[in-house]
């Protein structure tokens, strides 16, 4: 495995000297966030990022996220010449020695959370989602960080409405299209393509969400099965739902994991949540579990700490602090270490 760190950028406030200073860290995972989705990404910013990144004695070999129009998953008319835009981008970062894109299929929002802010009895904070409290919210009034925030008002609500009668069946069969339409870009480049999926992994005020599950999963690999398609196993995103079994799940599809995101939850309710430090007694995931499954069926992808707490009065980017991600890295580096030498 390869330890990553996420990196938003030159806005990010964390240096990446400080990332490099993280044990066993190979890179970074970053974006090209100045371009405006469904457009190419250009050469030249690419190569920039990436030398950033380099002087930093940090790889970029994993992008995190190359967005997906909307269009092409509502399966518009213009959704060809936006493919042919992916395509292209995969192509730019293939020539820069980027192997695995992130990306995901959740119509019009991204992750979802209720409080950004949650207070423990130690005085950390970290993200929280309570499905009632979330559910009776305007889905026109939400912003989150990290979202794509660059609709209008109009926009999203004719966004939404979009999508008011399409189905799952529908949307999977956009996803497919996509896929299609990239592999051969995704083939010359060999650049490997790791869906995320849906956080929380279940439907939002009517949206449809289709990446939830070992069923999905399978769904997928049989649709698509060159070797170019495979996951980001978030076990913050999959863990939410309750009848996946996540070990199960880490073994079954090692091999095709190309990037684990791996975050810990504890659980307040059927769906409600609170994320905590990684450890495996921080929460209700096991994590000494999905590391040892993922380890033991074969995987060799990359790594890195998702989310975590802000502590030691950091008031960094709400799942994003250096410490508590750096904290969560030297676990998992040891969690790797003593599995894999135990194989
Ligand atoms: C949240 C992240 C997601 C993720 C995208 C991938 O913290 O895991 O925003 O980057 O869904 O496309």
């Amino acid at each position: 495995m390869k330890m990553t760190f996420r990196w938003y950028g030159e806005q990010d406030s964390i240096p990446l000297s400080y990332i490099k200073q993280i044990p066993n860290m190979s890179g970074v995972v970053t974006a090209v966030y100045d371009t405006p989705v469904g457009e190419v990404w250009a050469p030249d910013k690419i190569e920039r990022l990436k030398d950033l990144c380099n002087s930093a004695g940090l790889e970029m070999e994993v992008i995190e996220s190359v967005p997906v129009h909307e269009d092409i998953k509502l399966g518009r008319p213009t959704r060809d010449k936006l493919i042919a835009n992916y395509a292209q981008t995969i192509r730019n970062l293939g020539a820069a020695g980027v192997k695995c894109v992130c990306y995901n299929f959740m119509p019009v929002f991204d992750w979802l959370r209720t409080d950004l802010k949650t207070v423990a009895a130690d005085g950390s904070t970290s993200l929280s989602y309570r499905h009632g409290e979330l559910a009776a919210r305007d889905p026109e009034n939400l912003h989150l960080p990290g979202w794509d925030e660059s609709y209008t008002a109009g926009e999203l609500s004719s966004l939404i409405k979009a999508y008011s009668s399409f189905t799952h069946a529908k949307l999977f069969e956009n996803l497919v299209y996509f896929l299609n339409g990239i592999m051969p870009a995704c083939n010359s480049a060999d650049v490997y393509m790791a869906i995320h999926p849906d956080d929380p992994p279940w439907d939002m005020f009517g949206l449809p969400r289709i990446i939830t599950c070992a069923k999905s999963y399978d769904d997928l690999l049989r649709a698509v099965p060159n070797k170019h398609n495979g996951f980001t196993f978030c076990t913050g995103s999959l863990g939410a739902g309750r009848d996946n079994d996540l070990v199960e799940m880490a073994h079954k599809y090692a091999k095709r994991i190309y990037f684990a995101h791996i975050r810990q939850l504890k659980f307040s309710g059927e769906r409600d949540f609170t994320e905590a430090g990684h450890l495996t007694k921080a929460g209700d995931l096991d994590i000494y579990g999905i590391v040892k499954a993922l380890v033991k069926a074969g995987f060799n992808g990359y790594v890195r700490p998702d989310h975590g707490r802000n502590i030691w009065g950091e008031d960094g980017k709400p799942g994003y602090g250096l410490y508590d991600r750096a904290l969560g890295a030297a676990y998992l580096n040891g969690l790797f270490e003593a599995v894999e030498k135990e194989k």
